[in-house]
């Protein structure tokens, strides 16, 4: 199309809606200003297809209706949240991931909670799919059967909004998960298909036999190898075999239809009005499938990412998108953009590189991959940024990638095997109470479920009531929480993990639980328990309140922004690991021990000090520290850390 053809498409719609004058300027600037991208990147995918312009037209729409449907205090928002750079950079920012039913019993029962939630110190909340979702076979609400309707377990829309509008009034902030990559196999347009209808089969990868699903399958990596082998599932009532990557009740969209690219951006606007703040795309890396590959990060699945960003760009620009791409580290940067691209895809992107190197060093008490693995973290691209976490809803996955692990001298393979072992509950002498996840025996691949407490060890600690493992273990979560929310980005705490709740192995007798491990880290949170964090010296009451003071010391200093001011230390100490945030003259130290045993580290690290500065002041306990001479030691208890701030005096 030509420009002056898109001009004045444009500029009719527009019109046709009565979308004019100084009130809309911004947002005509917005349509006008990008709508040649728009065009570009749909084009890019599209353009074999005879009816492009009609379905970009329709696309067009989506976005006007998405703009006039936008409630003024939403516009309002958008306006505040754009005026001091990227809102989501900021401190002030900490998250909690949680299933409002284990949390709190149903969303009519949330606002009551938010008190709490910001006397821990968190400001934004991500709450796990709440959309109908069929029990039994709902994968935690990832296969959603409704993406409209609030599933009653969880309360209605009407709940789901005056949640919404309780967290903005305490300046807190809405995260919701958008299924993207598949819907539940019971979803309207799955039983339409079912019965024949040949509009909503092309929603889906159908095939007649099974000559396509084979050739496919050589390439295809398997997500969930145990419960659901293979990628594609037999109908039997639709009679063909159907694309499912994940669980074999888990449809494949195909987006080379871009009926299906309308449909999920038309329920992405419905999210974005419902006011949220941050939208996780689920599984981006699946979204476009190609026969000899491994279907997975394919340049086509960025294209329709950067249209989506465009599209909430100029419609809802309040709403920031979180990436979940759990790839291999330089696969996880490309989410943020590149080239003309760079910092125009995803805002946000799971730091699951560093959430699985940080197990690494607790499991070896070496820190050198960690360090080694930043050469390629720390591309991430300015005015973009992490989700950093230790636990979340997932297992978790050995993704890091082999010639770091060369490159410090290990034999990756034996690496990973010790890995899983110690953290997977095969070590008879790790402190550890995990279990595997997702074992392959093709590929030798499996990964890690459990609790951050179990993992840390808590679990063994509390059955052998051993009070000095137990505390032992409350010094690794905390160093796990402290090197995660001090790094840059937005930490996110898993409920549960504030109190150290270990594993919960009641999933076991629930059918529609029992084949999936991950359910022994997704606790039912017992309020009774929790009181326990306002009685002194009890092992809730040392998290939390060890946690409530890192979330503290994060908010009080802007050097905790993230504008990418982050500079890793040299320690000469291989259990040690430290970083710096600069902001102008201002420097905090960051230094993590991974060691069961005490360590010591040569003032050396601090040479980047200015001269004349004598002390360090340690944030986190009020205490001072006089820097030596670079060949004196500051030592460190186990699994100590330090949050330093430069003195002048
Ligand atoms: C995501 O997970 C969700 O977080 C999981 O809870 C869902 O089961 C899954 O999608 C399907 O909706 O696709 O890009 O290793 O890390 O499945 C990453 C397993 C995903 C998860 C992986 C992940």
């Amino acid at each position: 199309m030509e420009n002056n053809a898109l001009f004045s498409i444009i500029h009719a719609i527009c019109e046709k809606n009565n979308i004019k004058g100084i009130k809309h300027q911004a947002f005509i600037d917005r349509l006008i200003g990008n709508g040649k991208l728009l065009y570009f990147l749909f084009s890019q995918l599209y353009s074999k297809r005879e009816d492009l312009e009609s379905v970009f037209y329709q696309m067009l729409e989506l976005i006007i209706k998405a703009y006039k449907e936008r409630q003024s205090q939403f516009l309002k928002r958008d306006e505040q949240k754009h005026k001091g750079g990227a809102w989501f950079l900021n401190r002030e920012l900490v998250g909690m991931s949680l299933y409002v039913d284990r949390f709190a019993g149903d969303l009519s029962a949330m606002p009551e909670k938010l008190e709490y939630l910001q006397d821990l110190g968190v400001s934004l909340v991500h709450l796990m799919p709440l959309f109908e979702s069929p029990e039994g076979a709902s994968d935690g609400g990832y296969a959603v059967s409704n993406y409209r309707v609030v599933d009653k377990r969880f309360g209605t829309i009407n709940d789901l909004k005056k949640l919404q509008q309780s967290l903005q009034e305490k300046n807190m902030y809405m995260m919701i998960d958008i299924v993207l990559n598949h819907t539940s196999n019971q979803h309207e347009w799955a039983n339409k298909a079912r019965q024949g209808d040949t509009f909503y089969q092309d929603f889906y990868y159908t095939y007649n036999d099974r000559a396509i699903p084979n050739q496919m399958e050589v390439t295809m990596p398997e997500v969930f190898p145990e419960s659901s082998p293979g990628s594609f599932s037999y109908d039997e009532q639709m009679n063909k075999w159907v694309m499912s990557v994940f669980h074999n009740y888990q449809w494949d969209l195909n987006f080379t239809n871009p009926q299906v690219l309308k449909a999920m951006l038309d329920t992405i606007f419905f999210y974005a009005n419902l006011g949220v703040d941050i939208l996780r795309i689920d599984a981006p890396a699946f979204i476009w499938k190609q026969m000899g590959t491994t279907c997975q990060n394919l340049p086509e699945a960025h294209t329709i990412l950067q249209f989506i960003k465009v599209a909430v760009e100029i419609a809802t620009p309040g709403m920031a998108i979180l990436g979940e791409a759990i790839v291999a580290p330089k696969q996880i940067l490309e989410y943020f953009g590149k080239g003309f691209f760079t910092n125009h895809e995803c805002d946000l992107a799971y730091n699951a590189t560093q959430m699985a190197l940080q197990w690494d060093a607790l499991a070896t008490t070496d820190t050198r991959n960690m360090l080694a693995n930043q050469h390629t973290i720390l591309q991430k691209p300015k005015g973009t940024t992490w989700i950093n976490y230790t636990r979340c809803h997932d297992d978790i996955g050995l993704g890091f990638e082999d010639h770091y692990i060369e490159q410090v001298g290990y034999n990756p393979y034996l690496h990973r095997e010790y890995l899983k072992n110690y953290l997977g509950g095969r070590l008879e002498s790790s402190p550890s109470s995990g279990d595997l996840f997702g074992v392959n025996p093709k590929t030798n691949d499996a990964r890690i479920s459990g609790t951050l407490a179990s993992l840390c060890g808590l679990e063994k600690a509390i059955n052998k009531n051993d009070e000095e493992a137990i505390q032992m273990s409350i010094d690794k979560i905390l160093l796990m929480q402290a090197n995660s929310i001090f790094l840059g980005g937005i930490p996110m705490i898993f409920y549960g993990d504030e109190f150290g709740y270990t594993n919960d192995y009641s999933y076991l007798k629930d059918p529609g639980k029992s084949y999936d491990n991950r359910w022994m880290h997704r606790p039912m949170i017992d309020w009774k328990k929790n009181a326990n964090a306002k009685k002194k010296g009890t092992v809730e009451q040392r998290i939390f309140n060890g946690l409530q003071n890192l979330l503290k010391i994060r908010k009080g200093h802007s050097v905790f922004d993230d504008n990418n001011n982050l500079q890793w230390l040299e320690s000469h100490n291989r259990s040690i690991v430290g970083f710096k945030r600069i902001l102008n003259e201002k420097q905090v130290f960051c230094l993590f021990n991974y060691s069961p045993d005490p360590q010591s580290l040569t003032f050396f690290a601090f040479h980047s000090i200015k001269y004349g500065v004598k002390k360090l002041f340690n944030l986190y306990d009020g205490s001072y520290t006089v820097i030596g001479k670079a060949n004196e030691s500051l030592s460190f208890k186990p699994y100590q850390f330090y949050v330093f701030s430069v003195e002048t005096n």
